[in-house]
């Protein structure tokens, strides 16, 4: 612990500003039924902003006296001129929902050859799967891929390698491994984002001195001329009960950086020592489970200004901006 305060020093002095009227999207601002709006995926479309949210609906935090309560889950869109103040559409873009699927929650966004991808966790009756699809005008999705349980937290980088589409994904096996959720990012590829192999392990979550359990890739990654920024989120358990709004809760989310090179994304050039983000303004602490930062959405802007979005509490959606000399400098160090 006292390892981890040390690193959370350091984090504290970086130049990671995190918006001053966060949070930038909240349930109030949903015109449908809402009760959290977090974990969203953002990316620049065709010339605007574009959000695409996990909306939990269908429960209140009353419910959860007796212990978790699953809510119903859609997700919402929104559209931005500055990526900052949103406006959400009228109705959710996009939900499933069959006999063995629940909900398909958590998107990221990735813009390639003009074509927005959307990268989502899906909750079954037999395990929680990954899926890829691809839209034009966020009302017709075509679905892709859908990975064998358990998967999620997939994201796509922006463009092809090698002719080749690349993501980052986030298996969690059981057997075998040193403790329950000692869970790592793994890369593979794909000649049409459909049928994917060359896996490879990319990160083990023992290599991050921020985490003692899971960690999984966050947001897509940005390129920039040292090499591709990667934002990842890392778990830390901790005995103390944090706040919740059901009992036992005791992971603290942070977000990490890594840069990848640009070339063959399968090797990492640096990783920042400590968190980017961690965990302590009022709407980090508290809301459905307290202590989570799980970023989703990065941009970089042509003035340098890198946007970072993240899921805030599992309860709303916030912003923080760094300069992207900043984030590279951080990693390489
Ligand atoms: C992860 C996912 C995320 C969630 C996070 C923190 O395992 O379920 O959707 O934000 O936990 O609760």
């Amino acid at each position: 612990m006292d390892a981890l305060k040390e690193l959370l020093d350091v984090t504290r002095t970086m130049k990671i500003v995190k918006y001053k009227e966060n949070p930038i999207l909240s349930a109030a601002d949903v015109p449908y039924e809402s009760v959290q709006t977090y974990n969203a995926g953002i990316t620049k479309y065709r010339g605007r902003y574009v959000m695409a949210f996990r909306n939990d609906y269908n429960r209140k935090k009353e419910d959860f006296e007796k212990g978790y309560k699953p809510a119903k889950i859609n997700i919402g869109l929104a559209f931005s001129d500055d990526g900052i103040k949103w406006h959400v559409e009228r109705k959710p873009c996009f939900e499933l929902k069959t006999d063995d699927i629940l909900y398909a929650y958590d998107p990221r966004l990735t813009v390639i050859d003009d074509r927005c991808y959307m990268c989502f966790a899906v909750g079954t009756l037999h395990g929680v799967r990954a899926g890829i699809a691809v839209t034009d005008d966020f009302s017709k999705f075509e679905i892709l891929s859908m990975s064998v349980p358990d998967n999620r937290n997939m994201v796509l980088f922006p463009e092809k390698i090698n002719g080749k589409f690349i993501r980052l994904e986030r298996p969690f096996p059981v057997y075998g491994r040193r403790e329950k959720e000692a869970f790592d990012i793994w890369i593979s590829d794909s000649p049409d984002a459909a049928y994917w192999g060359n896996h490879k392990l990319l990160l083990g979550a023992e290599s991050v001195a921020f985490s003692n359990s899971k960690i999984g890739p966050a947001a897509p990654p940005v390129k920039t001329a040292k090499g591709w920024l990667t934002t990842f989120h890392a778990v830390y358990k901790v005995e103390r009960e944090l706040y919740a709004w059901h009992k036992d809760w005791h992971k603290v989310y942070f977000g990490g950086l890594m840069l990848l090179d640009l070339e063959d994304p399968s090797k990492i050039i640096g990783i920042c020592k400590y968190p980017i983000l961690a965990p302590e303004l009022p709407y980090e602490l508290v809301g459905m489970r307290g202590e989570v930062i799980f970023p989703g959405g990065m941009i970089l802007e042509d003035s340098g200004e890198v946007k970072i979005y993240y899921g805030s509490a599992d309860t709303v959606e916030c912003l923080a901006t760094a300069d992207v000399d900043d984030l590279i400098k951080a990693c390489l160090e």
